[in-house]
């Protein structure tokens, strides 16, 4: 029989396999009882907790769609579904997962010799190294290919030598393992694997952070840093390295942020069936209503639309622009639907104890991060009339 569930509008999980189903009622659980009860602290003392990567790890959640190295091998669907979990909690969580799996992890995996991947891959997927993913930099951010960092191989020592800045990394202060990008001298970007401790790599927390605060994120400094040849990621070459690991990303935290914007719409929902002013519930009211309309419409059709470009990509059939396209449309509108369910809750709404704000502050970094709502605009746009318009 069919029949409407408010929380599943267009019946998603009709979509889904059996495993996929099991893997995202296990996540919520897990989720709500390991994770949730750690992130108010965590937010409001801006504490990032080793342990909530440890936890992630010890449900198969790190690098979960690799499919060796103690990694669970779960479907690109399966993975959007741990992302929007987690995420239901807090956007700094899923930040963490988001870095670890697809931005280092993928990089390991998809570039790296078989020696990097079995000298880092079982030990990033059980969490006892953290790994970051350095690309933006003081004088590059959305235009990254205009990167500074530069690589010099010296043959004498059969070593690289990384100089410049990286900024608003995440994991960088607490990180062992970095992916650092860097141009060559033959004036190719390539990536290399360093590690914590190596002499000429230093970090340095960014303070004053009003968004993501349950996590950790940094500068990173290399200066005359010397790391071994058996560093540089050999699989790729050119800006295609980062932006692959990019797409991977990108495509979890368009599931993500659909999960912040539910928690927010059942916040509102319950707040608003039991607050009364005028003498009736505030869920009695017309614009209450319109307003629950509104945000359920965007979370289905969005969710349906990650659902899609999962299966495409599963199947090899996924392009960037698809990716765009979700990146863009699921934390915009989980950016609009956090800032109406807070408004629903009047007061208490500026509260961290109702949640509500602390998601729409995150969502402003996610609707910036991994490039921003308009940069993936102008991918799109691109991709529709064939001209790019970013560069002069
Ligand atoms: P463009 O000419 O378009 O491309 C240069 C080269 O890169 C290739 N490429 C891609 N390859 C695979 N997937 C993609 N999505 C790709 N996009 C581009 C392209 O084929 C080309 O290759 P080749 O071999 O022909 O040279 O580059 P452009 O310089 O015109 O820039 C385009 C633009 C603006 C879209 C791009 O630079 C961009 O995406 N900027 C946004 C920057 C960004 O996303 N930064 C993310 C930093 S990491 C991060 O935020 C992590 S947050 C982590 C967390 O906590 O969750
Ligand atoms: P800018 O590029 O300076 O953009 C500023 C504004 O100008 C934006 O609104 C942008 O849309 C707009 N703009 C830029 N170009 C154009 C154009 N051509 N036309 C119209 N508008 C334009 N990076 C990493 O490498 N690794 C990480 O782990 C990481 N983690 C992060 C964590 C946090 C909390 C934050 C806030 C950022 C993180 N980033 C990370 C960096 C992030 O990817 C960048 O902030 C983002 O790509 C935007 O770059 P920018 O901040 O330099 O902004």
């Amino acid at each position: 029989t069919a029949n409407f569930d408010w929380e599943d509008a267009l019946n998603l999980d009709h979509n889904l396999t059996s495993e996929e189903r099991q893997l995202k009622t296990s996540f919520r659980d897990f989720c709500q009882k390991a994770l949730m009860p750690r992130i108010l602290n965590s937010n409001r003392n801006a504490v990032y907790e080793k342990e909530v990567l440890k936890d992630m790890a010890s449900m198969g959640a790190l690098g979960c769609t690799i499919g060796a190295y103690g990694c669970a091998k779960v479907s690109e669907v399966g993975y959007g579904l741990i992302a929007r979990e987690v995420e239901r909690v807090d956007s700094a969580y899923r930040s963490a997962l988001s870095v670890q799996s697809s931005l280092v992890m993928h990089a390991i995996n998809a570039y790296g010799t078989d020696e990097q991947k079995e000298r880092y891959l079982p030990r990033l997927a059980s969490a006892d190294l953290v790994g970051s993913f350095c690309l933006t930099e003081p004088n590059a951010g959305s235009d990254i290919g205009k990167m500074e960092s530069r690589a010099k191989f010296d043959s004498e020592t059969k070593s690289y030598v990384l100089n410049g800045a990286k900024m608003w990394i995440t994991n960088a202060p607490v990180a062992d393992v970095f992916i650092i990008w860097a141009r060559c001298d033959d004036g190719k970007v390539r990536g290399f694997v360093a590690e914590k401790g190596t002499p000429g790599l230093s970090t340095a927390v960014i303070p004053g952070k009003m968004s993501l605060r349950a996590s950790s994120t940094g500068s990173v400094y290399m200066d005359n840093c010397k790391v071994p040849e058996n560093s540089l990621l050999p699989g790729v070459v050119g800006m295609g390295g980062p932006f692959g690991c990019l797409n991977h990303a990108r495509y979890g935290i368009a599931w993500g942020a659909f999960g912040a914007a539910e928690a927010c719409l059942s916040v509102s929902r319950s707040y608003c069936l039991d607050r009364k002013q005028f003498g009736k519930p505030l869920a009695a009211t017309q614009l209450i209503q319109t307003k629950y309309a509104d945000m359920v419409t965007e979370i289905s059709i969005g969710l349906l639309a990650c659902l899609q470009v999962g299966r495409l990509k599963e199947q090899g059939l996924c392009t960037p622009e698809m990716i765009s396209l979700i990146k863009r449309n699921s934390t915009g509108k989980s950016l609009e639907i956090a800032r109406m369910a807070r408004d629903t809750l009047g007061g208490n709404g500026i509260s961290d104890e109702y949640h509500v704000i602390r998601h729409l502050i995150n969502l402003e970094t996610v609707n910036t991060y991994e490039g921003t709502y308009d940069i993936h605009g102008l991918v799109l746009g691109r991709g529709i009339t064939g001209i790019q318009s970013f560069q002069s």
